[in-house]
C-alpha cells in the first residue's frame, strides 16, 4: 500500500469503525402486503428466532449491535416480558435497540389512539406509551420511537385541532415519564393507513411536538415517509440546525412507504442525506441520531436483504464521509457551481468497495459478507428447523 492509499485506508477505518445502524426485530418475521403475504419457511416467529437471526447479520457486518424491538409483537406481556429479552441479550450478544409503542393494531384505535375522540381510549394508548418507557429503562434502551397511524379518512368528521391539542397533552406526559437518558422520537408520516388526514404528517408538526414535550423528544425521520420528490436532505438540514434530529428509519421507495431495499431506487438520495450529516456544522447537534433499519421483506430472503441493507449503508456512509468538504466550501463560496457538483458527484461514483472489503478482512469479518452468508449455511439451517412453523407473529399486515 503507497502512504497516500494508507492513509485513506486509515480514514475510511475510523469512519467504518464507528458506523453503526440498527435492525428490527419485524425484518424476520413474515410480513406482506394488505393483499396477502408469501410465507418464508426462515422466518423467525419467536423472539429468540429474531434475536438469533439478527446475531447472524452483526456477525457479518459487524455494524448491527442492536435489534428494535415492537412492543406488541416482542413483549406481549409487556414488563413481564423483559427478563426473556435480557436472557437473549446475553446469549446472542445483541442489546435492545429502540422501543416501539403499538398504538395501531388493537380494535379500540379504529379511530385513533392518542388522538382518539374518547378520553378512554386515549388514555389507555398513552398507558400503553407509559408502559413502553418503563419497559424502555428496565432494558437500558435509550429511544422509544412513537408513530401513530392516527388521523381520518373523510372531510369533516374529525376535528384537526381538538386532536392537536390531545396529542399535545399526551406527549407532554408521556415526556415527564422519560429519564435523563432517554429520548422520544416522534416518526411522521404523511398518509396511510389515514387517507385524508394524519394527526403528525409531516417533519414540522412533529418538530412542534416535540418541542411542546421536552427537551429530550426529538424527531424521527422515516426516508418511506414523505410525498414523492420532497427534498429530504432539506429536511434532515433544517432537523440539525433546529437540534431536533432524533435518527432515522431507513428504506427506500418508488411510490409510497413502500419499504424496498435503502438505496435499491435512489442511492444518491441517500448519499445526499448521509452528507448532511457529515457536514461539519452539524458536529453538536448530529451526535445523538439513530440509524435505523425500518424493512420487512416479503419477497427476498430475510436475512439476506437486511445484510443488503446493511453493506449498501455501509458503502453510502463512506462514500459521503469521504466528500473533500473542505474543497467543496471553497467552491460553493465562489459559486463555481459545475466544478461543486462534480466534485459531489465524483464522490457519489466512486467505488468504495474495495476499501469496504479491506476494512472487512482488517476487522475479522468476511470481505464480502452477502457471499459470506451463502456459504455458511445459516440460511439453509433455520430453513429447516423452522418449517412447517409458519407463523404470522410479529406482522401487522
Ligand atoms: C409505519 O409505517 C412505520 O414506519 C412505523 O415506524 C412502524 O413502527 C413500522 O412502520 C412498522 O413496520
Ligand atoms: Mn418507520
Amino acid at each position: 500500500m503507497s502512504p497516500s492509499d494508507s492513509a485513506l485506508f486509515e480514514t475510511a477505518a475510523h469512519i467504518l469503525d464507528r458506523f453503526q445502524i440498527e435492525i428490527p426485530s419485524w425484518g424476520f418475521a413474515n410480513t406482506g402486503t394488505r393483499f396477502g403475504k408469501f410465507v418464508q419457511s426462515a422466518a423467525a416467529s419467536t423472539l429468540e428466532e429474531k434475536f438469533n437471526d439478527a446475531a447472524e447479520v452483526h456477525r457479518l457486518t459487524g455494524a448491527t449491535p442492536t435489534l428494535a424491538l415492537h412492543v406488541l409483537w416482542d413483549l406481549p406481556s409487556g414488563l413481564a416480558d423483559v427478563e426473556q429479552v435480557q436472557a437473549l441479550e446475553r446469549t446472542t450478544g445483541i442489546r435492545a435497540g429502540s422501543i416501539n409503542p403499538n398504538l395501531f393494531q388493537d380494535q379500540q384505535y379504529k379511530f385513533g389512539s392518542l388522538c382518539n375522540p374518547s378520553e378512554e381510549i386515549r388514555g389507555s394508548a398513552l398507558s400503553h406509551v407509559l408502559d413502553s418507557i418503563e419497559i424502555a429503562r428496565h432494558l437500558h434502551a435509550r429511544d422509544i420511537s412513537l408513530w401513530l397511524a392516527d388521523g381520518s379518512n373523510y372531510p369533516g368528521t374529525q376535528s384537526m385541532r381538538r386532536r392537536i391539542e390531545w396529542l399535545e397533552e399526551a406527549l407532554r406526559t408521556a415526556h415527564q415519564r422519560l429519564a435523563p437518558d432517554q429520548r422520544l422520537l416522534v416518526e411522521y408520516k404523511p398518509f396511510e393507513p389515514a387517507f385524508y388526514h394524519t394527526d403528525i404528517a409531516d417533519w414540522g408538526m412533529s418538530s412542534h411536538l416535540c418541542r411542546t414535550a421536552g427537551p429530550q423528544a426529538f424527531v424521527l425521520v422515516d426516508t418511506g415517509h414523505h410525498y414523492l420528490s420532497q427534498n429530504i436532505e432539506q429536511i434532515v438540514a433544517w432537523l440539525l440546525h433546529l437540534n431536533l434530529l432524533g435518527g432515522f428509519h431507513f428504506n427506500d421507495r418508488r411510490y409510497a412507504d413502500d419499504d424496498l431495499t435503502l438505496g435499491s431506487i435512489d442511492p444518491y438520495q441517500v448519499f445526499r442525506i448521509f452528507h448532511e450529516l457529515h457536514n461539519p456544522h452539524s458536529k453538536e447537534s448530529d451526535g445523538g441520531a439513530a440509524f435505523m433499519i425500518d424493512q420487512s421483506h416479503n419477497l427476498k430472503g430475510k436475512i439476506e436483504a437486511m445484510v443488503q441493507t446493511v453493506a449498501t449503508a455501509q458503502e453510502l456512509w463512506l462514500k459521503a464521509a469521504l466528500i473533500d468538504r473542505e474543497q467543496l466550501a471553497v467552491l460553493q463560496q465562489s459559486c463555481d457551481l459545475v466544478a461543486a457538483e462534480e466534485l459531489f458527484r465524483g464522490a457519489f461514483w466512486r467505488d468504495v468497495r474495495p476499501l469496504l472489503a479491506l476494512w472487512r478482512q482488517s476487522r475479522g469479518l468476511a470481505a464480502d459478507p452477502l457471499s459470506a452468508l451463502r456459504e455458511d449455511g445459516y440460511v439453509e439451517r433455520i430453513t429447516r428447523e423452522r418449517a412447517g412453523r409458519q407463523s404470522t407473529v410479529g406482522s401487522y399486515a
